[in-house]
């Protein structure tokens, strides 16, 4: 786990071994502690080079350890040996030094970093702070505002970065373990005092109070309600105000709230269902493991709106040939213009050269025929999206996987227009597309498992998060939000304010509540997607829309604000009223509270006081619930996957887990208990009647998300 060898005569390297990450788990630590004891006790050993196998220092503390009781040798003592030690100690890094890595490699007396590292303190985004003497010994050796930034945003830099902030002492880009192991002989006998950091005292930073009150003030606006950023801001003062060894104990003392936090418990959650849905399978049993991908060389965009521009701009940057289609000359010249001014600032945030000549820009959809994967993007509307795959379906040649870009539309249907119905996959892509992480691919009853590895492939590529779900009426994030919306329109019949709403739910964590997204996003496009459907329709005789439509509770409410011409921010009117159209900053408007009280009046409702407990429960339970019965439907393979959708596509606050994690952690007989209440008190609300999953999870004894799959399948076995 920690393997010590002496070298070059008297070098006494030692090397973690944990495969994949070197992550310090109770053996390494053991070995470490061992390895560390020897090379200073051998008088033939010199000097020290710590170093990691396989290319990577290593990416910190063993997070699956934090589950279980704790064993092995700790951390900070472990550090410390080696900050003591007589002979001067290396670290030679490469690949990453996160975490617990950074906080070995800041005991040792000199850094030395290969050019490709990447260096952090990450704990921050797993609820925690840097709490082996991270948050100590950062501050006083780059200074407090650097160590701020690096501490509670837990963002990692480069190799050149760290050497520009004083983190590292050299950068190479040769064999970085034999560049360390003759630095360190070249610095046999020098004096260590200067170099070990725990006896330094933070660099001088003038008005500390301030930029203390500063920073605290953002990073509690930022964190949205979660804790570790502000323990962080602590935990860096205490580095700059007290003594070494007083501020360690103040890491300790805030280390051990942080780690027993629901919070922590629903970061590291996040951080391991992040990467359990790339080991995604389909019904059939098709599994990422046994699921070649094809190979795809050339893209092609169908359609330059927003979500088709986005696309492309994407496609390019990660490195793919784009063929971009819009067969109208004047939208083709104005989403050329567009894309490339996307392209052109991306590359200047990123400081690179744009990839402009990526882009092939055509009216003919001809041009597409030799692409390997086509991305429809055009407007979301049936009869245009047949016709487009029907053209795709003659033009392209054998093999090519066709995409759909839909939120909500029957993939099943449009693979039935083409001639290979097993290569048709949709992609789901969120506005803005260069943007947004989230990617939903979505298989139908007859793709094969290869297109569907192919799409997952192309999105790891191009750098989303990639969620394989199956298809059904808004996939699994839209399908899910409509009850959310529901309930909360069903709030403002009952007597709640937009404003109440939006308030309960920016306080659980949310970026903005359902009514002002709703403003940001424009309310034409659910306007648009009601009336598809056959609701938002008045009735002819009354010439109101009905409050019960297909059996079930309606409320018309959105419908009629849109009737208004209150499309949200754009109209300068929605939800919320704006000084200009356009404008971002809403003000609560008195129109909709008088149409709301009307709107009562004229359907016999009388208002009610509701709290931000009601808001919350019924906003998120039904929504909750739902995610139950795609679980129920199979349409998702498990709840890691709804969660990961939630928290990168709908803002979903990471702290809190996502819609599944969190009702693992409010409890599910409670859930179940709320929805039973909420459904007899609205006997006409279908989604708050608890589903089979739900019951049947309880009374089996509520286990916890990790075993829900297995009761999943016993369920399904049973069926
Ligand atoms: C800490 O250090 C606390 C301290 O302050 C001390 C307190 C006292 N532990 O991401 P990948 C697994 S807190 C356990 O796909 P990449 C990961 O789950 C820690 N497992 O690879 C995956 O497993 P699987 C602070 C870990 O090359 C596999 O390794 N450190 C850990 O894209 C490959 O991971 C961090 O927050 C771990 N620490 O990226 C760093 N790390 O194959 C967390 C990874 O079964 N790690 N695994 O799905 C990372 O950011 C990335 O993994 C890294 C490599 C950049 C290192």
């Amino acid at each position: 786990m920690a393997a010590f060898a002496r070298v070059s005569g008297s070098v006494g390297l030692i090397t973690l071994q944990n495969p994949p990450v070197n992550a310090l788990s109770a053996a390494v630590r053991q070995g470490i502690v061992d390895s560390v004891q020897r090379a200073l006790r051998e008088p033939e050993v010199k000097c020290v080079v710590i170093c990691g196998q396989n290319g990577i220092f290593c990416g910190g503390a063993d997070i699956r350890e934090f589950s279980g009781p704790m064993s092995g040798p700790p951390l900070i003592p472990m550090i410390h040996s080696i900050e003591v030690a007589a002979k001067p100690v290396v670290a030679a890094i490469e690949g990453s030094a996160l975490g617990g890595g950074l906080e070995i490699a800041l005991g040792c007396h000199y850094r030395i970093a290969h050019s490709k590292t990447r260096l952090g303190l990450p704990e921050v985004t797993l609820g925690l702070l840097p709490a082996a003497g991270g948050s100590q010994r950062l501050p006083r050796l780059i200074g407090v505002p650097a160590a701020l930034d690096l501490i509670t945003t837990g963002r990692h830099v480069t190799a050149a970065e760290a050497l520009q902030l004083g983190m590292v002492d050299q950068v190479t880009d040769r064999n970085v373990t034999d560049v360390a192991v003759k630095f360190a002989l070249s610095v046999v006998g020098k004096p260590l005092d200067a170099r070990r950091i725990s006896m330094h005292s933070c660099p001088h930073s003038p008005d500390l109070d301030e930029l203390f009150e500063r920073t605290m003030q953002h990073v509690r606006q930022r964190a949205r309600g979660a804790i570790a950023p502000v323990a962080c801001v602590q935990a860096v003062r205490a580095a700059a105000t007290l003594p070494y060894a007083q501020g360690m104990e103040k890491e300790r003392e805030l280390m051990a709230t942080l780690f027993t936090s629901g919070q922590a418990r629903a970061l590291q959650y996040c951080f391991f269902a992040q990467r359990a849905i790339g080991r995604w399978s389909m019904p059939s049993g098709a599994r990422w493991d046994t699921s070649k991908p094809r190979p795809v060389h050339k893209t092609a965009v169908i359609g330059l709106g927003t979500m088709g521009r986005g696309i492309a701009v994407t496609l390019a940057q990660a490195g793919f040939p784009v063929i971009a289609v819009e067969n109208h000359e004047k939208q083709l010249m104005a989403a050329k213009q567009a894309i490339s001014g996307m392209l052109e600032r991306g590359a200047k945030r990123r400081g690179v050269t744009p990839v402009l000549n990526k882009i092939t820009y055509s009216r003919d959809i001809q041009s597409v025929a030799n692409a390997d994967l086509v991305i429809e993007a055009v407007f979301e509307d049936m009869a245009l999206k047949e016709k487009v795959f029907q053209q795709l379906s003659a033009i392209c040649k054998p093999g090519a996987l066709l995409c759909t870009n839909t939120s909500g539309l029957n993939i099943d249907h449009l693979a039935s227009q083409v001639r290979n119905p097993e290569l048709v996959v949709g992609m789901h892509f969120f506005a803005p597309a260069h943007v947004m992480k989230l990617l939903e691919v979505v298989y139908g009853p007859r793709s094969s498992s290869e297109a569907l590895a192919t799409a997952m492939a192309v999105g790891k590529k191009i750098g989303k998060v990639s969620v394989a779900v199956g298809n059904c009426q808004g996939f699994v994030g839209n399908r899910m939000l409509e009850h959310y919306v529901e309930q909360a329109l069903f709030l403002l019949e009952e007597g709640a304010t937009p404003e109440l709403v939006d308030q309960a739910l920016e306080e659980f964590g949310f970026a903005m509540g359902v009514f002002r997204m709703s403003d940001l996003s424009g309310l034409d496009i659910g306007w648009r997607v009601r009336k598809g459907k056959g609701l938002a329709v008045p009735d002819p005789t009354t010439g109101q829309t009905a409050r019960v439509q297909q059996g079930r509770r309606y409320s018309p409410v959105a419908d009629l604000i849109c009737e208004q011409g209150r499309f949200g921010q754009k109209t300068g009117q929605g939800w919320y009223q704006y000084n200009t159209p356009g404008s971002r900053v809403g003000k609560p408007d008195p129109w909709v509270h008088n149409f709301l009280k009307d709107y009562r009046a004229r359907h016999g409702l009388v208002a009610r006081r509701i709290d931000h407990q009601e808001v919350l429960e019924r906003c998120l339970y039904s929504m909750i619930n739902e995610g139950f019965r795609i679980l129920e439907d199979g349409i998702a393979a498990g709840p890691e996957d709804i969660d990961v959708i939630y928290v990168f596509g709908y803002s979903w606050p990471r702290h809190r887990g996502g819609p599944m994690f969190y009702a693992h952690m409010v409890g599910l007989p409670k859930v179940l208990e709320r929805l039973e209440h909420y459904h007899q008190a609205h006997p006409d609300v279908p989604s708050l009647q608890p589903c089979n999953l739900l019951r049947k999870l309880v009374a089996n004894g509520s286990p916890p998300i990790q075993k829900w799959k297995e009761v999943m399948k016993k369920i399904n076995s049973r069926l």
